[in-house]
């Protein structure tokens, strides 16, 4: 063993454990420290036992048995329980270490430690690491941010224990691990990334909704429903595992995903997403869309209680099955689409107001693998960024525009369908609404900002006047002249 490790990690639990395995796979001798001595005690005799792995009692001897600068890598519970690590690091610390947050930190969180810990001479590095237990040990999808002067010193054990694609030309191994921007950009993707995959999981089901109340397909046939569209542009790892789960049976030989509880838990980085672009005025309306699915879902009883005093439309559908099903692959193609778009959109206007720039077809490349929502999609968004990296929305690219656009009339066929039968498709039906505004020259806000300016004497601007000059009517001949500069609805 090196008489120095290489880095030091400070949580044994799944995640933590795993990172030391890979990364002492890949030749780095690591120093494991935690909270509770005993996990140590029982990892370096377990697990660890006989790799160039050490143990720490200390923080004092965790710092002490590292190479300089000194990394030291958090894979510890989000929160408080980071700020703590970092006070008890900082004392041993000397300028130019690096402290790295690998959890599921909020950004803001790392945009203030980054701050915080450059303040104080040190480098801060927040990091999204995705892919759960199996990634962190054989190759996750790493999305750094903060101390940028960092970066090449963390480099080669990041890109060497993440998970590798293959390049555009099919040969070269590419590592799902890159530099994303300053400050908090890590945690900023990485929650993106949680919140896209909550989109994509949300049309998996809807599209399964469809198919079994709607068609009356049974597990099996939806599972080779689902096989067979792995095969196509659908290709990802949300499909391929719902395919298998289709497939999985319970001990008496049903289906098990049918005996599982329709009530789904969010564990907020969902929210987080859906709250920032609140925030940043995006529409993220398909992300936004797929908690508000979990928190009705989390409402059994109640939708239990009010299936049995509300009706709805019988169910009926007298066309062709395997048409529909084909419809209904491109409905969840085109909403995919619109979800990738609208997830886009948010990190361009986070980087514009947090002064970020951000990496967007390295994004989309360290998502290609490692990762949850890992998919063969993300090359197109790769090249679409590559080939213009200025560019405003993924709709308006060749590929995604003709995808969409050759996909729109089954789309709207399956929603249309679903909507005569009243099966509840938030996501595909949002998506759908979204794609027609934004492809609308004008919409009724002008009638809004006439109402606005009714009660609130808010002003507009008119449509035979340059942009910037805004004016007040007395619609109703009673109130005055004046304009207010403060009311805002
Ligand atoms: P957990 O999120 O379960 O955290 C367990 C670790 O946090 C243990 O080392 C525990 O120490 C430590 N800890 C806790 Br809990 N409270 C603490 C406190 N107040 N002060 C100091 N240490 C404290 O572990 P995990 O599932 O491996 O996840 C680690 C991080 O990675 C989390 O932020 C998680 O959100 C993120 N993440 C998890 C996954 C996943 O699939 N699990 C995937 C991607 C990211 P102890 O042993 O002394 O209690």
């Amino acid at each position: 063993m090196k008489s120095k490790s290489d880095i030091g990690l400070v949580g044994l639990a799944v995640m933590g454990e795993n990172l030391i395995l890979n990364m002492e796979s890949k030749g780095f001798t690591v120093t494991a420290y935690n909270r509770s001595y005993s996990k140590v005690e029982k990892f370096i005799e377990g697990r660890a036992k006989g790799k160039n792995i050490r143990g720490a009692d200390s923080v004092k001897t965790l710092v002490e048995s590292l190479a300089t600068p000194r990394k030291v890598m958090l894979m510890v519970k989000a929160g408080q329980a980071v700020d703590d690590f970092i006070e008890q690091l900082i004392p041993f610390l000397d300028q130019g270490d690096i402290i790295i947050d690998g959890g599921n930190t909020h950004f803001p969180d790392s945009n203030r430690r980054t701050e915080y810990l450059e303040s104080k001479g040190l480098l801060y590095i927040g990091t999204g690491v995705s892919g759960g237990e199996e990634g962190a040990l054989k190759g996750p999808s790493i999305m750094l941010g903060g101390s940028k002067k960092a970066w090449p010193l963390v480099k080669d054990i990041f890109q060497s224990i993440s998970a590798k694609v293959a390049d555009e030309n099919g040969n070269e191994v590419v590592p799902c691990c890159d530099w994303v921007g300053d400050a908090g950009a890590g945690h900023f993707v990485k929650m993106v990334h949680n919140g896209i995959e909550y989109g994509d999981m949300q049309l998996i089901c809807e599209a399964y909704q469809l198919m079994k109340v709607v068609l009356g397909l049974n597990a099996d046939e939806i599972q080779k429903v689902f096989a067979h569209w792995n095969t196509t542009e659908l290709d990802s790892y949300l499909i391929d595992i719902t395919k298998d789960i289709f497939a999985f049976k319970d001990e008496d030989g049903e289906p098990l995903v049918e005996k599982i509880l329709d009530t789904a838990g969010q564990k907020g980085t969902g929210k987080w997403t859906g709250v920032t672009a609140l925030d940043l005025g995006v529409p993220l309306t398909l992300i936004a869309d797929s908690v508000f699915a979990r928190c009705i879902s989390a409402k059994k009883e109640q939708r239990v209680a009010a299936s049995k005093v509300i009706s709805g439309p019988e169910i009926h559908f007298d066309g062709d099955k395997a048409e529909f099903i084909e419809n209904l692959r491109q409905a969840v193609l085109a909403a995919k689409i619109v979800s990738y778009a609208q997830g886009y959109m948010l990190m361009q206007e986070a980087a514009k107001e947090f002064n970020w720039e951000l990496n967007y077809g390295g994004i989309a490349l360290m998502w290609r693998g490692g990762c949850i929502i890992r998919s063969a999609f993300l090359g197109k968004i790769k090249e679409a960024y590559d080939a213009d990296p200025k560019l405003e929305n993924l709709l308006l690219t060749p590929y995604f525009k003709d995808t969409v656009e050759s996909s729109q009339a089954g789309w709207r066929k399956v929603v249309g369908t679903a909507v005569t039968n009243g099966i509840a498709i938030p996501c595909l039906s949002s998506a759908l609404t979204y794609f027609d505004g934004f492809r609308t020259a004008r919409l009724p806000a002008n009638l809004l900002q006439a109402q606005r300016d009714y009660f609130g004497a808010h002003t507009y601007e008119r449509t035979d006047k340059p942009r910037g000059e805004f004016f007040h009517t007395n619609w109703t001949g009673r109130g005055g002249d004046t304009s207010s500069t403060t009311y805002d609805v």
